[in-house]
């Protein structure tokens, strides 16, 4: 079987610095994880931006430009921008940190969907929920916008100019058949990099039958000349991504995807979600990929 691929994601756009110290808030933090997690095992970094300011999501170039060099002078993992890292502001900006950068890799998400995180909507539970207030914040009345022409541009800017190779973020199934119409259009190049973002509300439940549901729908419309990996969000981040190795597939961990190591405990750093990946694939009899491997895989730039 091939070796599987793990990507970490540092510390995304969604969860925010009083759900966990761990949670990387700062240039130098998500430096530091980032590097421990490519340590660890981690041949793909996905990687967002935060204001040091604040700790909150940022999509300024200049908030990227802060860790990356350290990044790539420390380790040969594979750099992998968002192009998702707002849910306030349009495609270009998204993916302005990107066009700066021209990494190997960049996230591309393959639809739109009503986002939000299951804890964030708990508050429904409460019948004196205040809509309007809701409505203002937009917290989790957020639209996580990815019309066709959005794709679209960031397929002709990043993917052409740049020769960005993407992982393309499908939520549910009908973002396969997204991906589908682009490639016969000529958008993506073989192989493409496949993955189903599980556990989103919004988004398709995390769980086996759908994950293999989604792989069987992939494997009907791409063959095999595809690559495909999964984030199990929250929970079933480690139950997941072994069914996906067991499968063929690769794994994508972090804090942006849970900021837990088991039931009820706090993960301690990206490292410590690695490592315990790392620990499950290599027991139950997976080779875990290099950034060379992983390269060679997805046909990536170098
Ligand atoms: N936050 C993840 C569920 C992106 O950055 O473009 C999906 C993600 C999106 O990583
Ligand atoms: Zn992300």
């Amino acid at each position: 079987m091939a070796k599987t691929i793990i990507t970490c994601a540092i510390t995304g756009a969604i969860h925010t610095p009083t759900m966990s110290d761990a949670l990387p808030i700062n240039s130098e933090m998500i430096a530091e994880q980032a590097i421990d997690a490519a340590k660890a095992g981690a041949a793909i970094l996905h990687l967002h931006a935060r204001n040091p300011a604040n700790g909150a999501p940022s999509i300024d170039p200049a908030h990227f430009m802060e860790f990356l060099p350290r990044i790539k002078a420390e380790t040969d993992a594979i750099v992998n921008i968002s192009t998702g890292g707002s849910l306030s502001t349009g495609i270009v900006e998204r993916m302005a940190p990107a066009v700066a950068a021209s990494p190997e890799m960049c996230s591309l998400n393959m639809g739109s969907l009503n986002f939000a995180m299951h804890p964030l909507a708990d508050r429904y539970k409460e019948w004196k929920y205040d809509w309007e207030e809701a409505y203002v914040r937009g917290s989790v009345g957020n639209i996580f916008r990815n019309t066709f022409d959005d794709i679209g541009k960031v397929a002709q800017t990043l993917g052409g100019d740049h020769q960005v190779k993407f992982e393309h973020e499908c939520y549910d199934v009908g973002h396969i058949y997204n991906l589908k119409f682009c490639v016969d259009q000529g958008m993506f190049k073989a192989p493409i990099f496949l993955q189903f973002v599980m556990g989103i509300l919004g988004g398709i439940t995390a769980n086996i039958d759908n994950l293999v549901f989604m792989k069987q729908t992939a494997d009907r419309l791409f063959g095999t000349d595809y690559q495909w990996s999964v984030i199990g969000a929250g929970a079933q981040q480690m139950k997941l991504g072994a069914v996906s190795a067991q499968m063929g597939g690769h794994v994508r961990v972090g804090l942006e995807d849970s900021l837990f190591i088991k039931r009820g405990v706090l993960a301690s750093s990206n490292a410590q979600q690695v490592e315990k990946m790392r620990g499950i694939l290599e027991t139950q009899g997976n080779e875990v990929a290099t950034p060379a491997e992983a390269r060679e895989m997805l046909g990536l730039k170098g």
